[in-house]
């Protein structure tokens, strides 16, 4: 088999890209090693940026995302019970949707089987070979026959433990990394959520989340330590815990229920630079891993592959190397800045035994900072909505 470019992974990054790659006229075959219920069944991001809603109304999947998806035009900040409300649309003209990551992936998907473009799903053994030349391959097995794709590009969006990273040669690569001591419990629940705004809550017996994914079906996560098992959390103790953690009258406000799902998610940073390898680009969670606590993971996907598509699109249209050349440089920018921000969000909100005492009281004059200081409330408002330094 040919195709210009060949996408490894049918996350959102990878099927972004490809729905930006049909647009611009350039072929694309996407592998992916799981199947594509299983790529649907994993809960993760709920919050969307508006470059990111626009960047997927730009390609035409956004018919149920504008119905179905919610408008916040703020969130609440919980500080051992003191609330304080991040007015987005107040303070900077900005808001965020909420919309989760399992429909925008749904909605690549029947956007990609209606025009036909070919994903191969349940690949095993995908290899990806000579893309230090310019004709590189990818090679899988299925139903125990071996395949190759000969193409001009590949783009690694196989995710942190994809193998598109992992192919390069370890020198080749600086990695900048911190793994967090805890991670985040998370519960999906069919119940009105709590609140009509998110609310990040920091408590001195651990962070917690109060999302939701419609008006109907919630999303809340707590801080638990890294070493937990998810089986020893019944829900009855994780409702109990959340309740411990928020504001009293909040707590008394949460509706609970069984939970649909309920999982553990580690929490890192994680930066690899470069990001491309001469015919090899990698994007989204295969380039850099934030902790969830700026909800910016799956909106950093996103803007990777708007650029990728881009400077291929260029490459093909006007055979110039100019935006491919690019690509390391500006998607690193992103990334750090993002990074920042993600990782000044995490250290604010949750408790790190560490820090000791000293650490607590730094917090709190972190979050009284922001209770008095306007700018420091609209430098969160612009980094959570999506800081472009394009637009100032
Ligand atoms: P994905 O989604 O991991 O997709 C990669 C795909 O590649 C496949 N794959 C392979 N395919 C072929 N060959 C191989 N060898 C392969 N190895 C892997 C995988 O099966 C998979 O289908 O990466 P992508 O596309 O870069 O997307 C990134 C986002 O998924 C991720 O950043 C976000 O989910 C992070 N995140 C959040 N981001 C936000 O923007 N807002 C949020 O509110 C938010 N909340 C979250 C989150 C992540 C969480 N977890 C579970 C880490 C909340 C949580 C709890
Ligand atoms: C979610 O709804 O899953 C969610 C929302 C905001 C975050 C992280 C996760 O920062």
């Amino acid at each position: 088999m040919r195709t210009q470019v060949a996408i490894i992974g049918a996350g959102p990054a990878g099927l972004t890209l490809g729905r930006l790659l049909e647009k611009a006229g350039i072929d694309a075959v996407i592998v992916e090693r799981k199947s594509a219920d299983y790529v649907l069944s994993r809960i993760r991001a709920g919050v969307l940026e508006q470059a990111s809603v626009e960047l997927l109304s730009s390609i035409g999947v956004d018919t149920r995302m504008n119905a179905e998806g919610i408008i916040h035009e703020g969130v609440e900040l919980s500080f051992d019970g003191d609330m304080l409300r991040i007015d987005f649309e107040g303070l900077i003209g900005r808001h965020v949707m909420v919309y989760g990551q399992t429909e925008v992936t749904r909605d690549l998907m029947d956007a990609r089987i209606q025009t036909g473009g070919k994903t191969v799903y349940e690949a095993e053994d995908v290899e990806i070979l000579d893309f230090d030349t310019a004709t590189p391959r990818v090679r899988y097995r299925k139903d125990g026959e071996t395949y190759e794709i000969a193409c001009d590009f590949i783009a690694g969006c196989d995710g942190f433990h994809g193998v598109s990273r992992q192919s390069v040669p370890e020198a080749a690569l600086k990695i900048y990394e911190r793994v967090y001591p805890f991670g985040w419990l998370g519960v999906l629940v069919e119940q009105p959520p709590v609140a009509e705004e998110l609310i990040y809550a920091h408590h001195h017996r651990g962070f917690a989340l109060c999302s939701m994914r419609s008006h109907t079906r919630s999303r809340y996560y707590v801080q638990v330590d890294a070493a937990e098992k998810v089986e020893d959390w019944s829900d009855d103790t994780f409702w109990d815990e959340l309740r411990a953690r928020l504001n009293p009258e909040v707590a008394e406000a949460l509706k609970t229920g069984p939970s649909i799902e309920k999982s553990i998610a580690p929490l890192r940073s994680f930066v690899a630079e470069p990001v491309r390898f001469n015919s090899l680009f990698l994007a989204g969670d295969a380039a850099h891993i934030v902790p969830p606590t700026g909800a910016k993971g799956l909106n950093m996907a996103i803007h990777d592959v708007g650029l990728l598509a881009s400077a291929l699109t260029e490459y093909y249209a006007e055979k110039s190397e100019a935006g491919l050349d690019a690509y390391s440089e500006k998607l690193l920018a992103n990334t750090w800045r993002t990074e920042r921000f993600s990782w000044w969000m995490t250290q604010l909100l949750h408790t790190f035994p560490e820090t000791g005492p000293f650490g607590r009281k730094i917090q709190r004059a972190d979050f009284d900072y922001l209770k008095a200081s306007i700018h420091a409330r609209r430098t969160l408002a612009e980094n959570y909505t999506g800081f472009r330094p394009e637009a100032g």
